[in-house]
């Protein structure tokens, strides 16, 4: 056991470093960099980009530590038989999900756009949970992983904060993990809804968990691994 704790709201959470795992949401291509599918809808992706240097600042640090890392791509298969016809038909877009777009087929498993950033590229020992829906949870093998590791606490990580992230916290709150969300570590296209989102985690005591931010989760993972 090493135990330890973070500085968050509503109070500071307590954790065993050895049942604890960084959770990295959806830092895609398509979703963060200049010239994909969320900049072609009309989005500032500049807005989910500071999210990555503090992101690499967690996932440094959880590496050097030994802790238990695992990436999420939302996404589908190419003959997108897993892809709702609701939400292929949603929005009316003109180019939408399957369709060639500017980094190939849009969150298309195996299309270049659909893949993790290389800033914060998964390393070996690191899975990927490929997943269909918003939250990562659903249809996927994320709880049966996390089971076998025995883990209780999430730290999760990524974009965008009201979508994939607050779905992933809330499906992970009801399976009964501890998940916190460190702020500067997730980005939204929509700045209030950020602050909403993370508002809604830690309100009413954490009714879905903790809110707090990179330095804090650092600090706490450090000084758990040198006991
Ligand atoms: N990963 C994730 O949040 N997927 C989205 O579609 N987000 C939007 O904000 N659109």
């Amino acid at each position: 056991m090493k135990l330890g704790k973070i500085f968050a709201e509503p109070y500071d959470l307590d954790f065993d470093l050895d049942t604890t795992a960084l959770v990295m949401i959806d830092m895609q291509r398509d979703f963060v960099e200049p010239g994909g599918f969320g900049e072609m809808l009309g989005n500032n992706v500049s807005l989910l980009r500071s999210s990555i240097e503090p992101c690499k600042r967690v996932l440094d640090v959880a590496r050097e530590i030994g802790l238990f890392v695992i990436h999420t791509r939302e996404g589908h298969r190419a003959d997108l038989t897993d892809l709702p016809l609701t939400k292929k038909e949603r929005g009316h877009l003109k180019t939408g999900i399957g369709d060639a777009g500017p980094m190939g087929r849009i969150l298309i498993r195996g299309e270049i756009g659909h893949d993790i950033i290389p800033e914060l590229y998964p390393i070996f020992g690191e899975p990927v949970i490929d997943k269909p829906g918003k939250g990562a949870f659903y249809d996927t093998d994320l709880l049966g992983i996390l089971r076998n590791r025995g883990i209780k606490t999430l730290i999760v990580c990524g974009v965008t904060t009201e979508v994939c992230v607050n779905t992933t916290v809330r499906e992970a709150n009801d399976r009964g993990f501890n998940a916190l969300v460190p702020e500067d570590c997730t980005g939204s296209y929509f700045p209030e809804f950020k602050k909403s989102a993370l508002d809604m985690i830690k309100a009413q005591g954490g009714i879905f968990g903790w809110v707090s931010n990179s330095k804090n989760v650092i600090d706490a993972l450090k000084k758990a691994a040198s006991q």
